[in-house]
């Protein structure tokens, strides 16, 4: 699984319509896409994917932003995915973010940053479960 990586275009971006312009880049940057989908998280189910920050201050905002509106989830492969995407989207918070980023392009703060990469190789498999299954033959 090295080679995939999980991304999801964030309720804030995609209420804006920069959901094509951020596809374009990750195409442009040569990543190819796996699965993709439109969906809707419920506040419960982005609980559920974002439990490892529950003790966080700012849980209850992302829980309630990332359950707002439409989002698109998608499964992408390229060698050395996730640290190039990682690279590709920019630093979490918008303002540290490097010029040309995804993030630094589209993103409004260190909540609504536009964006999600996976952190890890696991990361990526468990996120991508999360959304998508019977993908064992593409
Ligand atoms: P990242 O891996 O860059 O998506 O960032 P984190 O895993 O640290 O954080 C996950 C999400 O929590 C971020 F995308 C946005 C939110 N967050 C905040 O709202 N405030 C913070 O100070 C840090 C993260």
């Amino acid at each position: 699984m090295t080679n995939r990586t999980f991304t999801m275009i964030k309720p804030d971006a995609f209420s804006k319509g920069n959901s094509g312009a951020i596809l374009a880049k990750i195409e442009e940057a040569g990543f190819r896409l796996i699965a993709m989908k439109l969906t809707q998280l419920s506040s419960a189910k982005a609980a559920e994917f974002y439990a490892v920050h529950k003790e966080r201050p700012f849980f209850g905002e992302l829980v309630e932003f990332m359950s707002s509106g439409p989002l698109i989830a998608a499964i992408l492969e390229k060698g050395n995915a996730v640290e190039d995407f990682r690279k590709l989207i920019g630093a979490t918070d918008p303002a540290k973010a490097d010029s040309g980023t995804i993030r630094k392009l589209f993103a409004e703060s260190v909540g609504k940053n536009a964006i999600h990469g996976s952190d890890s190789d696991d990361n990526a498999q468990i996120e991508g479960n999360f959304f998508f299954s019977g993908l064992d033959r593409i």
